[in-house]
């Protein structure tokens, strides 16, 4: 085996976003792309020479290849040994648990999450630090550096590595173990939920149906839900991970899980129903005739996860990303706990969880997790619902009902407006901007406007500051707009604007209806079909 070292030179654009770096999969096939890319991982965290690191991806187009190239590009910077999930699979979750149970470096996840993959879709690669969470903004700022001053990477001419069976073998003088990738995290699952009682529930009759979405959880919730909880056979639908995800968005929302969605709002309703997304991280939950929000199922969660084992001793604190609904906000006041606000992007999550400050946490873009893992965990949500549902012994709707009565109904819905051109949202954000302070006190769509401002966010454990996050208005009555550009995009500038509303008493209102004010007012605050000319949002969920 010879070790190639390869002259190159920085390729501009890889800054990762929100979460790594996500490009088109031709662009991340091009001449030197992931392999400087790689390197740059590798100088931007002080260089690998003795460390563990763990890989595996969604399965997309391309991750194999990918897999191969980091591995061979591994064993040539020196790393002792790197865990690969069987075939390069491995849930953004299970790779975060998997870091963290091995005592790992990091590790690096293949992925473009809810983006759709192929040859003309999406790629990713994402790097996690030693906690098993996403690489922090000055870690991903140091790799970000390291890609514009690169000048050659290191790999080994080698052959493939076999990774279609688990077991230990050696590319150089590295070691390589591959991993059945559902073994540990399913071990994990039954340390944190009853599964004696989730079966109990599955026994009496309650019905499920879980969309894989032709990505990565389809084994996890094979494994897990039909073979060890016992529900019935054809329970999980589109199981086997496909490159191309079927042709379909791997993304567990109204839009893309249409389907499901129509069955749980049709006769022929199971009790439960579930989605997740391309890498495993996100999900999706609905009962017999009715949808819940991601931020409504944080909120739900965090009510009643004491009901299950791993969350029995009750809950430090919870943390939701801005644009998340405020519904879990009154539920951390009624818990007497802590409820922080952060930034857009799981990575913020980090510091929280391993300083013991949140044990939940949560996003509107349909993610949910724990401290766990370092990750989102879309399976995790699924039983943790099962969990409660088996204890609390109502259906979704009687839960939902319940919670509302309680703490009030948050009306929620985000509309996005899709590959704009960038100059053209960044110039509506900015036009946004320069008229916040005028704001407070005028009317928009009927209501008024008590507060404007771009959020902030300063890290209350390291004290780091990260600016420019998004735009804030808030309305008498507790009504909330977000407006802020998606970091995941990989074609120009999507706007995202999150829409809230709030209320105690009506509780059973369209959520179309009961936030058409806010609608209105979007528009008339930031201009979106002046700045857009477009009519409407391309995605609504
Ligand atoms: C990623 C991040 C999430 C974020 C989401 C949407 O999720 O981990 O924290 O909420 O993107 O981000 P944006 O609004 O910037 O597009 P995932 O599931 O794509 O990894």
């Amino acid at each position: 085996m010879t070790m190639l070292t390869i002259q190159t030179q920085p390729i501009e654009g890889q800054k990762p976003g929100t979460s790594g770096l996500r490009k088109k999969t031709n662009v991340f096939m091009g001449p030197h792309y992931l392999e400087n890319f790689v390197q740059a991982i590798w100088d931007g965290i002080g260089g690998i020479a003795g460390k563990t690191f763990v890989l595996g991806g969604d399965g997309r187009y391309f991750n194999d290849r990918a897999a191969q190239v980091i591995l061979r590009m591994a064993a040539a910077s020196g790393a002792a040994k790197v865990i690969v999930g069987q075939g390069a699979l491995l849930s953004t979750p299970a790779a975060s648990h998997l870091i963290r149970s091995r005592g790992a470096d990091g590790g690096i996840i293949l992925s473009a999450s809810h983006n759709p993959g192929g040859p003309d879709e999406d790629f990713g690669v994402k790097y996690n630090t030693a906690n098993g969470g996403p690489a922090p903004e000055d870690v991903t700022a140091q790799i970000f550096k390291a890609t514009e001053a690169i000048k050659s990477y290191r790999i080994l001419e080698a052959q493939d590595v076999d990774l279609s069976r688990a077991g230990a073998t050696k590319l150089g003088e590295m070691q390589i173990e591959v991993v059945d990738p559902v073994a540990d995290y399913q071990a994990l699952m039954q340390q944190l939920f009853d599964f004696g009682a989730i079966r109990a529930l599955l026994a009496r009759g309650f019905s499920l149906r879980f969309d894989a979405m032709h990505a990565v959880t389809g084994p996890y919730a094979k494994a897990i839900l039909e073979d060890a909880l016992g529900a019935a056979r054809g329970s999980v639908i589109n199981a086997v991970p496909s490159p191309d995800f079927g042709g379909f968005h791997p993304d567990p929302n109204p839009v893309w899980a249409k389907p499901l969605v129509d069955l749980m709002m049709g006769p022929e309703a199971p009790d439960f129903g579930a989605a997740s997304d391309g890498d495993g991280d996100r999900n999706m939950v609905l009962g017999r005739g009715i949808y819940v929000t991601p931020s409504d199922s944080l909120a739900v969660l965090a009510a009643n996860a004491h009901l299950a084992p791993g969350y029995s001793g009750g809950l430090k604190g919870v943390a939701r990303s801005m644009p998340t609904s405020k519904a879990v906000d009154r539920v951390a006041e009624a818990l007497g706990i802590p409820c922080y606000e952060t930034p857009t992007g799981w990575k913020f999550f980090g510091n929280l969880l391993d300083a013991g400050r949140a044990t939940l946490c949560g996003e509107e873009s349909a993610g949910t997790g724990s401290d766990h893992v370092r990750e989102k965990d879309g399976l995790w949500a699924v039983l943790l619902w099962l969990n409660i549902l088996a204890v609390w012994g109502g259906s979704v709707r009687d839960l939902m009902q319940a919670h509302w009565q309680q703490y009030g109904r948050n009306y929620y819905s985000r509309h996005d407006y899709e590959a704009l051109p960038a100059e053209q949202a960044e110039g509506m954000m900015a036009e946004l901007k320069a008229r916040l302070s005028d704001l407070p006190g005028t009317q928009a769509g009927g209501l008024v406007i008590e507060s404007a401002d771009e959020f902030a966010y300063d890290d209350p454990v390291d004290g780091s500051r990260s600016e420019g996050q998004g735009v804030r208005i808030g309305f008498e009555g507790g009504g909330r707009i977000v407006f802020r550009l998606s970091g995941t995009g990989t074609v120009g500038a999507t706007l995202r604007v999150y829409l809230e509303q709030v209320d105690a008493k009506n509780l059973d209102l369209d959520p179309a209806q009961a936030l058409a004010p806010v609608i209105r007012a979007a528009d008339e605050i930031a201009g979106i079909a002046r700045h857009t000319g477009r009519s409407g949002p391309d995605v609504t969920t």
